[in-house]
């Protein structure tokens, strides 16, 4: 079959992450029906013939206008697509596109013509906040892991770096691997232009944030480093939430402990 990801290896690489990921956020029951979305930036991967590519798709307005993005390309998981269909078949449940240059409207390229996700203008800016920054970044993804969203139905765990203190305290590779802690964003609609200003605004200081009563936003160097960050969390969420069921409330790791994990792992905070 005549695919972009043909003689492509490392661009056929990126691919395989976001389907490995999609595996793994279907297995972990994060992604019911077409919970969740993946939006990576390939343009690094994509060559001179890939940008004589002709438009399989009519022009579609993203809904912003984001300069950073102008010739960009990004693989998305397509709207109402389930991650356990990505997970076998991404090119048939994601697509390629390319930002045109009045960087407000895109274009499919390749595979099929597969809509991204309704979640695209959120993705989109947030690509364009990390590149204007000049971030290393090129992966976003949005899942819904059941134990960090039941958290966030309790006002105590939405204060400011209330839940990070608790999750990084469970178990010390939680501070390691999730060095910035979870920000918080209040419930506001899915899919909303504020939603995606909330978010960009608590990315500042966080790569894991959550969205209330709905889902965490991870962003990363690539797919798989933004999903190790939210399971490291998840995975303390689930330590407390075991302590908890057996009956007392975790000691957690001491203020000592956590000042010398910082110093020795060299953390940010
Ligand atoms: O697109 O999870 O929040 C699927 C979602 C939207
Ligand atoms: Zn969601």
């Amino acid at each position: 079959m005549n695919s972009i990801l043909n003689n492509r290896p490392e661009l056929a690489r990126e691919v395989n992450k976001v389907a490995e990921t999609a595996g793994y956020l279907w297995e972990k029951g994060w992604a019911e029906r077409n919970g969740g979305n993946i939006t990576i930036n390939i343009t690094e991967w994509v060559d001179d013939e890939i940008r004589q590519m002709p438009a399989i798709s009519e022009v579609y307005p993203i809904g912003a206008t984001l300069p950073y993005l102008k010739g960009c390309y990004f693989f998305c998981k397509g709207n109402n697509r389930r991650m356990r269909d990505l997970a076998r078949w991404p090119m048939e449940n994601g697509s390629v596109i390319r930002i045109l240059d009045d960087c407000a409207s895109y274009v499919i390229i390749a595979d099929n013509p597969v809509k991204p996700t309704s979640e695209l203008p959120s993705h989109l800016s947030v690509h364009n906040d990390l590149l204007s920054k000049g971030s290393p970044y090129r992966a976003s993804l949005h899942t819904h892991p059941i134990e960090l969203v039941a958290m966030s139905h309790n006002p105590k765990y939405l204060e400011k770096d209330v839940a990070t203190r608790l999750l990084w305290s469970m178990i010390p590779e939680t501070k390691a691997f999730c060095p910035r802690g979870l920000g918080i964003v209040p419930y506001i609609l899915p899919g909303s232009v504020e939603l995606a200003n909330a978010t960009i605004a608590e990315l500042a200081d966080y790569d894991v944030v959550m969205w209330e009563k709905h889902g965490v936003f991870a962003v990363d160097v690539d797919v798989m480093l933004a999903f190790d960050q939210v399971d490291v969390l998840n995975k303390s969420a689930q330590i407390y939430i075991a302590s908890k069921n057996m009956g007392f409330e975790p000691e957690g790791m001491s203020d000592e402990q956590m000042k010398e994990m910082s110093v020795v792992f060299k953390l940010p905070k």
